[in-house]
């Protein structure tokens, strides 16, 4: 005969196995309890820094889903995050990569940042065509890393860097970026941006909308104007979707200029058009620098631009070829280099 005592402590048991199944079963308390055994890890903590430096090669990048982060039920976070404002940029101050780490300890490795206290709406990547630029990469990343942080983004950076010392071919590493983003993260939004192109005001927010978006159109190079209506150069937004639907940028683009024009008439070929935030918000500072050598122009652009709409569904995503010879995830970015063969 089973003592009161004891009938007490089993139906105590009872009830807690039963209460625990309900609330794993329907997730009450706003988490799942495998991701429990997870809370307060940081994605990418199985990396081990063995080199001591900030950076690790992966040799096999598809088996790391360090992107997989813990499902909190945070809030959603507002539409337009608080205390946005302008900003003062000093592009002659000396950074290192220990003083853009040091101020930015919430990136963690690939240069993946998201809000602490709220769910974004957004997951955006952010694409970077590069080549030999490292003084303007650092400029960048100590910029814009707080930059995204302020404006509450869920963001990774990728920068794609050209191999060869052949012909850059800006567009197709933009291309690149995206193709391998989608590998990481299940990315909605992308922000294709030069390196030396930064934003002066957190109201210019680093968003994908219902058209693709211009962010620069404000850049201190052009006197803070457009220099022709149709321009689509330096930073520009698109979904996943929209950047599908337009079969990406072409890969066609050897040398200096005309890529983004080209984009631009693949935009309105499919019925979108191009929105711009206001040109007060959208000013920017363009790192002054010499025209890189193997940017050249080829004079072949003019003519690639005008057959966009015959074009575009032959030429671009749908056509990408490349070979990744390094893939690195440094604690501030993402660096992909790749061989994309020559003009
Ligand atoms: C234009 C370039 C753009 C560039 C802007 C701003 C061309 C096409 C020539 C037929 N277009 O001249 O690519 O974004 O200048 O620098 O070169």
């Amino acid at each position: 005969m089973m003592s009161w005592s004891r009938i007490f402590a089993l139906l105590l048991a009872l009830s807690f196995i039963f209460t625990f199944t309900v609330l794993k079963s329907t997730d009450i308390l706003g988490f799942t309890f495998d991701k429990m055994k997870i809370k307060g890890s940081t994605p990418h903590e199985n990396i081990q820094d063995t080199q001591n430096k900030f950076w690790i090669n992966l040799k096999n990048p598809g088996n790391i889903s360090n992107y997989k982060s813990v499902n909190y039920r945070l809030p959603l976070c507002n539409e337009i995050p608080p205390s946005l404002h302008t900003l003062t940029i000093n592009t002659s101050i000396k950074v290192t990569f220990e003083k853009i780490i040091a101020e930015n300890t919430n990136v963690q490795y690939g240069g993946h940042g998201k809000p602490e206290s709220c769910q974004a709406h957004q997951k955006i990547a952010i694409v970077i065509p590069y080549r030999n630029r490292e003084p303007h990469l650092k400029m960048w990343l100590y910029n814009m890393h707080p930059f995204l942080q302020k404006q509450q983004a869920d963001y990774g950076i990728y920068v794609v860097e050209q191999s060869q010392n052949t012909t850059f071919n800006r567009a197709k590493l933009m291309n690149i970026g995206y193709t391998e983003a989608l590998k990481d993260y299940d990315y909605n939004c992308f922000i294709f941006s030069d390196v030396d192109i930064i934003p002066m005001d957190l109201r210019n927010l680093y968003r994908c909308s219902k058209n693709p978006r211009h962010l620069a159109n404000a850049v201190d190079k052009f006197d803070f104007r457009l220099p022709y209506e149709t321009i689509f150069g330096g930073v520009v937004a698109f979904t996943k979707e929209q950047f599908l639907r337009v079969n990406g940028f072409s890969n066609d683009f050897w040398g200096w200029g005309g890529e983004d024009d080209e984009l631009y008439n693949r935009v309105v070929a499919v019925g979108m058009k191009v929105e711009r935030p206001k040109q007060h918000i959208a000013r920017s500072k363009m790192i002054f620098h010499k025209r890189d050598a193997g940017n050249e122009k080829t004079g072949k652009s003019f003519h690639l631009i005008s057959k966009a709409k015959q074009r575009m569904y032959q030429d671009g995503l749908s056509s990408l070829t490349y070979n990744v010879t390094e893939h690195i995830k440094h604690r501030l970015f993402t660096k992909i280099t790749v061989d994309i063969g020559t003009l």
